[in-house]
């Protein structure tokens, strides 16, 4: 007894790795177990169905929540007459059948449920066993939230696809990964040993009501479809099944000739009767292991991959090879409107424009597609950018079924090193009124079908969870999966809301807690928008290598199309239809109208859709690039104050998510200021115009690491230019050497943080002291490749550039600070600048 008090009052401070996520089940303080019925039914017993699983899972979330523990009984083993209360769970037919008629409840739909808490017993009952599996993680998650309440209510699903697509390769790397290998697969196949990990995920995806999950990457490689690893996905599919989330595989279009036992064709042409029977016959052999498999997700004609355009066959031909494959089976066919020219798009064309490849390629298609495809569009015509309108396609298909493709995969969104909630993000998609033909057509009322009527539709998120005990390579970035689930079950649910009951799953009932984490969730796409690219410039990361760090250069002079037509004077698209690539024609009338003006864009989308002088006003009345300025500044701010206000949460979250969490809320501070510094040096230079504020190039309190004493070090030349503090950093002058820089400090005495901005090379872990007057203050190592998880870069430019802070250190004029750098493997102990801060200042 005494043991489990302790165990109570120390609950909090135990060290959590995340890997339960929101299902925690953490005791609740005002958790009254006599409240409680006194057992649990469950009504459908196959012992590998979703009801036996809520059983199981009521049971385990009750001994967590009210240290307490319930017997699960089935039918088969007692009288119903005999039970006192019950919490009973099953489908609405097996309870009508157990109890002798149809229980009174609202009219359920696919997946949907009913929850009943008002009388001594509990009644969760879903319209199918994934039904019954979602009322009782709802159930759970009231309870978790403290909530007791008595309520009655059916709940249904906004949209029957609610499924994540996960861009593992076969290998066990993930595309766009950034929390270690995947879950599924390793070297080529799935993975043989422990599938627990699927188990996990399958309980989180169910508890947000996610049905669906294609398991490799829609970069596809055909040896997915191998004999070895269709058994494999069996066992997957098996895994899942009991937590109702179905599996899908992503095809290559090519696989017919790929040299598969199945027969090599010479050809992949979609009506080539040779390549039909090839397809029918993979699918029925995979429906044969897996006879629930969800369907396949095909990307064709995109991005280097193989489609039926080879063959000057439709798009919609292409798809529908497939649809007709799973048609028997009962599968659904997902191919992707993400079907862009990577290679001849030509910027010196005026009137060329990526965005319009979506709505090109799919015209005269609309209604070409097979009953059971749906094409699955991404929220904004480019590609997952901070910042794009929706994408035209939501209206212009209306007798095709859509979902729209979200990314929980923070690729361009700061790779889950920076806090970025974006279910805000999100609504305003789906908010968004296309007004097709004169009507309100609002983008979430077309992707669950019910604007066009259309019998499929949803949604889908790229998802990049991995064998990280974090999931997704930080704490807090679960918010955004867990988002997704219940966006998707409800896409008129409040982004806050959502955010404030995660919070309370995942981190407790402290109200400073709540607020901080609500606070700076819910201003950190706003923030984040502000420091990496504004207006609707999109974010102006590389995007030629990493997509992580600013590189605005990188978006012009390319065929891929992300451009932004920047030169001395002007910036923007021009995507109007008077004068530009003609893409807001693409709109229905109304809000066509709307984009083709200066006067009535909305300032967030102006470059979006104009291209405009550096000094034209906006509404704010800024102009553009005194915009730029002022908000990178702004947003670099906000980023400045998470980790201090991550800091009051000591004590109040374990050491270890706390510590976790703090390690990259400070690295994001710090990459901030390195995209604020870089956007904004990179336009000052590019349009000559001074910042009106006069901060841009103006940093009183730097020292530049090429200005100090160097010994072994030399000044480097950092390209992109922008992305160093004047240009040059410096490097260790040979390999596996040890520089020092140093300077005498000519500051009044006193208290200082002292910051160090240097560069995170991958292929090296050099070693950094900071020494004030041969004392050390501080040490690290280059190892943020193992930490952090970002795609890493092998340069000195603005995906490495890292800063660190040594706090209140005392100083007198005179001292010498010395930085002692060891160079190691190909990472050349690098450094840029080092800023000796007055209490509260940052430079
Ligand atoms: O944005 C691009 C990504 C690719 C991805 C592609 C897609 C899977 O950079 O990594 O490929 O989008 O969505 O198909």
């Amino acid at each position: 007894m005494q043991s489990l008090l302790l165990l109570a009052a120390v609950g909090l401070a135990a060290a959590e790795t995340g890997i339960k996520g929101w299902l925690r089940y953490a005791p609740v303080p005002s958790a009254n177990a006599s409240s409680l019925p006194t057992n649990i039914i469950s009504l459908n017993a196959s012992s590998n169905g979703p009801v036996h699983a809520a059983a199981v899972e009521l049971q385990n979330g009750v001994a967590g929540i009210f240290n307490h523990s319930l017997n699960v009984l089935y039918p088969t083993s007692y009288q119903l007459s005999n039970t006192g209360s019950s919490i009973v769970i099953g489908t609405v037919a097996e309870y009508a059948n157990t109890f002798g008629g149809a229980p009174k409840i609202p009219q359920l739909e696919d997946d949907g449920y009913f929850l009943n808490t008002t009388g001594s017993s509990v009644q969760i009952l879903g319209h199918n066993e994934r039904g019954a599996l979602y009322g009782a993680f709802q159930y759970l998650s009231m309870l978790a939230q403290g909530n007791f309440s008595e309520v009655a209510y059916a709940s249904n699903p906004s949209a029957p696809i609610r499924w994540v697509n996960q861009w593992d390769n076969l290998d066990g790397s993930i595309e766009r990964g950034f929390a270690g290998p995947s879950i599924f697969w390793a070297n080529g196949t799935v993975k043989v040993n422990s599938l627990d990990r699927v188990t996990q995920y399958g309980r989180l995806l169910a508890s947000i009501g996610v049905n669906g999950i294609i398991i490799n990457n829609v970069n596809a490689n055909a040896s997915a479809l191998t004999p070895q690893n269709i058994e494999g996905i069996g066992r997957i599919a098996d895994t899942f099944r009991p937590y109702g989330v179905r599996v899908g595989l992503a095809l290559n279009f090519a696989s017919p000739s790929a040299n598969l036992v199945y027969g090599n064709l010479s050809t992949f042409d979609p009506l080539d009767p040779r390549v039909i029977d090839w397809w029918q016959n993979v699918t029925d052999t995979i429906y044969a292991t897996v006879p629930d498999m969800a369907g396949y997700l095909v990307k064709a004609n995109s991005e280097g991959q193989p489609g039926p355009l080879t063959y000057n066959r439709t798009l919609a031909q292409g798809a529908n090879l497939f649809a007709n494959a799973l048609q028997p089976h009962g599968g659904t066919l997902v191919f992707r409107a993400f079907v862009y020219d990577s290679v001849h798009l030509n910027e010196s064309v005026w009137t060329e424009d990526r965005a319009n490849a979506a709505v090109q390629f799919f015209t005269g298609l609309d209604g070409k597609f097979a009953e059971n495809a749906v094409v699955q569009i991404k929220y904004g015509p480019i590609d997952f950018q901070v910042r794009e309108p929706a994408s035209p396609l939501f209206s212009y298909l209306q007798n095709t079924s859509t979902a729209i493709e979200l990314q929980v995969t923070q690729e361009y969104l700061g790779q889950q090193c920076h806090l970025v909630y974006l279910p805000p993000l999100w609504k305003e998609i789906l908010d968004f009124d296309m007004r097709t033909n004169h009507t309100k057509s609002l983008v979430r009322d077309i992707v669950t079908g019910k604007r066009f009527k259309r019998p499929l539709s949803g949604y889908a998120a790229v998802v990049n969870v991995g064998t990280n005990d974090t999931w997704l390579g930080s704490h807090l970035s679960m918010s955004n999966l867990y988002g997704y689930g219940r966006m998707a079950w409800d896409p008129t649910s409040d982004p806050q809301s959502i955010l404030e009951d995660w919070v309370r799953l995942t981190f407790g009932f402290d109200p400073t807690v709540m607020s901080t984490i609500t606070n700076m969730s819910m201003s950190s796409w706003p923030a984040y928008e502000n420091y990496t690219g504004n207006l609707g410039i999109q974010t102006l990361t590389d995007i030629l290598y990493t997509h992580f760090g600013p590189n605005p250069q990188s978006q012009d002079g390319n065929p891929w199309g992300q451009w932004t037509r920047a030169d001395g004077h002007s910036i923007g698209m021009d995507r109007t239809v008077s004068n530009g690539t003609g893409f807001s024609g693409q709109y229905p009338a109304e809000v066509a109208a709307v984009y083709e003006n200066i006067s009535s864009t909305p300032d967030n989308l102006l470059l979006w859709f104009h291209h405009v002088n550096y000094t034209t006003p906006l509404k704010s009345g800024e102009t553009v690039i005194q915009h730029f300025y002022n908000a990178h500044y702004e947003g670099s701010n906000t980023a400045q104050t998470y980790p201090t206000q991550w800091s009051a949460l000591k004590g109040k979250v374990d050491a270890q998510r706390y510590n976790e969490t703090l390690f990259r809320l400070t690295y994001q501070a710090g990459h901030s200021l390195v995209w604020r510094d870089a956007i904004t040096n990179f336009y000052h230079n590019l349009s000559g115009i001074a910042d009106t504020q006069k901060r841009v190039g103006n940093h009183p309190y730097r020292i530049e690491a090429e200005s100090m004493n160097l010994t072994n070090y030399e000044p480097y030349t950092v390209s992109p230019f922008e992305t160093a503090s004047n240009f040059t950093a410096i490097v260790t002058s040979a390999n596996a050497t040890t520089g020092t820089a140093s300077t005498m400090l000519n500051v009044q005495s006193g208290t200082y943080d002292v910051a160090v901005n240097y560069y995170d090379l991958y292929g090296g872990k050099a070693q950094y002291s900071l020494a004030l007057n041969n004392k050390q203050i501080g040490a690290w190592t280059g190892n943020l490749e193992d930490v952090l998880g970002h795609t890493p870069s092998i340069y000195l430019d603005g995906h490495s550039a890292a800063r660190i802070t040594f706090r209140n250190v005392t100083i007198a004029k005179g001292d010498v600070l010395k930085i002692t750098g060891k160079a190691d493997g190909v990472e050349p102990a690098p450094l840029d600048y080092i800023s000796v801060l007055p209490l509260g200042v940052v430079d």
